[in-house]
Formats: C-alpha cells, structure tokens, sequence
C-alpha cells in the first residue's frame, strides 16, 4: 500500500504487462467461454488460470490437453477464446490444437516463453512469459511465469468486467508485486528441504494433495518429481484421495501436502489427520507462523502468506525443489533427464 502511494506501481489496468493480448482484453472480457491447450507442466499453469478466470472473471473455462485435443472433435465455435500454453512455443500438440481451433474460426491466443516460436507466430495476439531461458528440460520457472501471466490475464479481465471490486483488484496487484521477495524468503529454506530430501532419497513412490488452487500445485508437483528424479509419484486433489489413492496410504508411503492457511484450511487438516491414521509420512507445505498442523505432521517447510489466488506462485517452489534434491541425491541429471525433450516436436 505504501509503494501503490509512492506511485510505483500503476493500478491503471491498461498499463499491465500483456504484450498484443491487451488488444483482446475486450474480446476476453465478452467471451463466455474459454478453452486453454496446453501439455505437460504448461497444462497444469492452465488448470490454475482455470481457476482464475472462473474466480475472479466469472467466465466458463476448459483447460484440455492439446495432445487429447487435436484428435477429437471439439466444439469450437466461432469467436471462442483459446489460449495456447507452452514454454518453447514449439510443441507440436499443442501448436496442432492451435490450426484445429483457428480453423474452426476461434480467436487463438498464446502465451510462452520463446519470443519468436512457431505458436507465438500463428497466434493472434499473444503475451511472452521473459522467464529466460530455461536450461533444463523439466520446466520450472517457466510454470511460475505462466502462472504469473495467467493471474494478471484474470484479474484485468475481471476489472474490465466489474466482476471484482477495486479493494480486490489493488490487492492481487499488490500481492503480485510482493511474490518475488516472498519467493526469495522461500529459497532460504533450501537446506531445510535438502535435509528433509535426504530421508526420502529412496522412496519408490510419492503422492501429492491439495485442494482448490493448490491441486493444480500438486499435480505440477508429481509431475516434477517423475520427470526428473524418476519416482513414480501422483498428485491428486486431497479431498479425492478417500475415493482410491487412500488405499496405497501405510507407512512407506511419503505424502505431500499442500496445507496453507486458505478457504481449504480446516478440510486439508482433516485429510492430514486420516494420512497420519494410517501411518503415512507427512511433509505439509504451510503458511508462515502456523501451529497446528506442524504438531499433526513429520515435516513443515513454511511459504508467506500472500492472497489465497496467489498461492501457487509459492507453494509450487518447495515442491521444485524437493524435487531437484531428490533428483541431485540419487545421481540423476537433472537438467536433462532421460526420454524427455525440451521441446516435444513430433
Ligand atoms: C511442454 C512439456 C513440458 C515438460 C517437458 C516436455 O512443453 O510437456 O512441460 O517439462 O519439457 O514438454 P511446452 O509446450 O511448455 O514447451
């Protein structure tokens, strides 16, 4: 608030990082219907602007992988909104959605990462995530910037809307402006995670829960620790796991948790509460200061509070770098893992 009155940060809408889709900002907004393709890591920042929109903009979303996507026949009609996901700009899937929707006369957008890729260049408009170069296969900080973009799509497309009130819309800026230090803060509990890692170096399996915007966090989770450590690990919404994975819970099960102190609090300490029941390992992902669930569960590694439509931004960072430990401790090269391309061309 003491930066928004210093005037550094520009609450004009108008003025938010959007490259060519800010043209669109106005289509977006009209739209009542938008369908997001997307693969692997690039999907999941999808699922959490899913998310995003139907919190914040009130408008439908369907998030699709692009590999599922092309094959079939989806109804797509004419001035649809789809929005393309992808890191490289080059996947092939996801570049193929993309023609079929074009063709059926939706309104295509993208948002990646490589200036100048084949996705960016058949696009209508689009915004570039400037993450850098991602030198590893497995995506890391580009799925933050994905997150990132997508949040600041939502929010100024829920301004334009009227759909959030001005105290909300300040709020998530300012949240926004704040999640790099917070970040940092996070990032000095490397160590901390470095020794929790150490225990679970050997595991043969992992499961990962969240609820709300955190699911999307936990399936990236499990993603990252496939991709690059080679554990065989899933990621489910916590309050499915009663409806099967509860069954593969004992106590060589490690189970990771994504237990912030958001609308899903209570319920998250009760799905905590059957894990522990049945013996499994708890490592929980909480917010900064809380005292309950540190006494329910085997290891904590603590985020910043931030606004509960933030979260992602943080909660995914422990679980990178979980996943980067276990990965370096059981000898695996990280940044280019086996079978996996950087980018997925065919
Ligand atoms: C999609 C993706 C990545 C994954 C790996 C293979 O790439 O599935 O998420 O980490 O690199 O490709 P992209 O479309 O986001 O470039």
């Amino acid at each position: 608030i003491a930066d928004s009155m210093r005037g550094r940060i520009n609450l004009d809408s108008a003025s938010l990082q959007l490259g060519g889709l800010r043209d669109y900002l106005d289509k977006i907004a009209k739209t009542d219907r938008i369908v997001i393709v997307a693969c692997g890591t690039s999907w999941h920042a999808g699922l959490v602007g899913e998310y995003l929109f139907e919190e914040l903009a009130r408008v439908n979303v369907e998030v699709e992988y692009a590999s599922e996507f092309r094959y079939r026949n989806p109804i797509i009609k004419e001035g649809d909104i789809v929005i393309a996901i992808s890191q490289s700009g080059e996947t092939a899937d996801t570049m193929a959605a993309l023609e079929l929707a074009k063709s059926k006369g939706a309104i295509i957008l993208g948002v990646c990462n490589v200036v100048g890729s084949s996705i960016a260049r058949i696009t209508h408009a689009g915004v570039y995530t400037h993450a850098g170069p991602e030198i590893g296969v497995a995506s890391t900080k580009a799925f933050t910037a994905q997150v990132t973009v997508l949040s600041l799509i939502a929010i100024a497309t829920a301004h334009k809307k009227g759909t959030i009130s001005q105290d909300l819309y300040r709020e998530l800026l300012f949240g926004l402006d704040a999640i790099p230090a917070k970040v940092e803060k996070i990032l000095k509990s490397a160590e901390k995670i470095k020794d929790i890692s150490k225990l679970f170096t050997f595991a043969s399996n992992f499961i990962f829960l969240g609820r709300g915007l955190n699911f999307p966090v936990a399936l990236e989770g499990a993603l990252k620790l496939k991709e690059i450590s080679y554990i065989h690990a899933e990621g489910y919404p916590a309050a499915e796991m009663k409806h099967g994975p509860i069954a593969l819970i004992d106590e060589d099960m490690p189970v990771v948790f994504i237990a912030t102190k958001d609308a899903s609090y209570e319920k998250i300490v009760s799905n905590i509460q059957e894990v522990k029941a049945r013996k499994g390992r708890v490592i929980a992902i909480v917010t900064e200061g809380d005292t309950l669930i540190p006494k329910m569960v085997d290891f904590v590694v603590e985020v910043p509070r931030t606004n509960d439509l933030l979260l992602p931004l943080l909660t995914s960072i422990p679980l990178q770098l979980i996943s980067y430990y276990i990965a370096v401790l059981r000898g695996r090269n990280v940044d280019q893992p086996r079978n996996l391309a950087k980018s997925v061309t065919v």
